[in-house]
């Protein structure tokens, strides 16, 4: 098992970005891991090997970005996987027919859909609550409960989740807190630390950061459900190929100067929003409106790039995102290119339309993914957009 030495922990977040589970190429003193490109490695006699002998199973660039990831959010095991939803996939399966997940309402569309279309049939039951109140969560629990999972801040409405205050719960339960930390990253929020036992990660997003691979990664610190994830890793393969991982790693060295960016920007852009006549609602959890601001910076040192605007209809809300010229009209986020979107047709376009609705996930809903470019050519395209969509 790829287990990260103390050495690889002590550093601080910049430190740990660049150097953590980085060791020069033992062949030749390559300073940056290679991309080893193979299926298989050569054993020296039956049951010789260096560590290496199927890439399934392991493969060093792979080994490089598990061990990197994992410094970075503190914790000791990581395990990389093809998506994000893939990562999701595999710690569903730490679970069995009849067991039961508590889950918050507002995850991401496909996490919302692998639960309930493709795992909901596999026999796991699943009861989704807002997970802003701790005491919903509780309630949600039964004996059959195993794990909860949450995203916060999630996608796409930036709701807090109290994280030290459910992990309480579920560690007197004796049960699992999985926690999706793709929108605040490790550089602005570190679930174990508040007593979070499994943290996820679409690596497709800020920590790859520039929209060149799709990958998620898994990363927990109790020795126990790591040696089962790795026996799911293999098991079920749903592994990244080694150029992904290589892509990853060159993007988290750059996380913390990155992040500084996107939450730079995203602070300005979202207090002018606020102002602005046309928006009539900004998510941010930086702006002291927000209503869980506190809570936020209880647990999150920034914020980043990731702004939810509500504009009152469907059709302002096509407006904008089709007027945009910096902001380009995609799925995904978190990457340097700022991106924008629309949660109900999109990425959520897969959660039932009462759901959405319940919740606040609106037709007038619109997502930003703000990006590391002048803050002034982007809200210059914002304010043409938004005087396109009209009052
Ligand atoms: O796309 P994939 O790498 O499989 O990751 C899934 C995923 C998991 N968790 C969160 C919080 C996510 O936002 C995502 C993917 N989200 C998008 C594609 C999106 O545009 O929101």
């Amino acid at each position: 098992m790829t287990r990260i030495s103390d050495d690889d922990l002590k550093d601080a977040f910049a430190t740990r970005a660049v150097h953590a589970g980085q060791q020069p190429d033992p062949s030749t003193g390559a300073i940056m891991t290679p991309v080893y490109q193979t299926s298989t490695y050569v054993q020296q006699g039956l049951g010789e090997h260096k560590g290496f002998e199927y890439a399934r199973t392991r493969n060093p660039t792979r080994d490089a970005l598990e061990k990197n990831v994992a410094a970075l959010e503190g914790g000791r095991h990581g395990f990389a996987f093809a998506s994000g939803t893939a990562a999701t996939d595999t710690v569903l399966k730490l679970f069995s027919a009849g067991d039961h997940v508590v889950a918050g309402e507002n995850v991401y569309g496909g996490t919302h859909r692998l639960m309930t279309q493709v795992f909901g049939r596999l026999g796991l039951t699943f009861t989704f609550v807002d997970s802003r109140e701790t005491d919903r969560v509780a309630a949600a629990i039964t004996p059959k409960t195993k794990m909860v999972f949450v995203e916060t801040p999630t996608n796409p409405l930036m709701r807090i989740t109290d994280l030290t205050a459910v992990a309480q719960l579920t560690k007197a339960r004796g049960i699992l807190l999985a926690v999706d930390n793709t929108f605040a990253t490790p550089c602005f929020q570190r679930p174990l630390e508040f007593g979070s036992d499994i943290i996820l990660h679409s690596t497709t997003k800020y920590l790859n950061g520039h929209s060149d691979m799709v990958g998620g990664i898994v990363v927990v610190n109790r020795d126990d459900i790591a040696e089962r994830l790795q026996f799911l890793q293999n098991a079920s393969g749903a592994v990244p190929g080694p150029l992904d991982c290589w892509l990853a790693l060159r993007g988290t060295k750059t996380l913390a100067i990155r992040m500084r960016q996107h939450d730079a920007n995203g602070r300005r852009i979202a207090e002018w929003l606020e102002k602005h006549s046309a928006v009539r609602r900004v998510y941010f959890p930086g702006l002291p409106s927000h209503p869980q601001h506190d809570l936020a910076c209880r647990q999150m040192s920034g914020f980043g790039g990731m702004i939810s605007i509500e504009l009152g209809s469907l059709e302002r809300a096509r407006a904008m995102v089709e007027a945009t010229r910096l902001f380009a009209l995609a799925e995904s986020l978190g990457g340097v290119e700022s991106l924008i979107g629309h949660p109900a047709s999109m990425t959520h376009a897969s959660v039932p339309k009462e759901m959405r609705d319940a919740m606040g996930l609106t037709d007038g809903l619109v997502r930003l993914s703000v990006g590391i470019e002048d803050v002034g050519d982007l809200m210059a395209d914002l304010e043409q957009a938004l005087a396109r969509a009209g009052k």
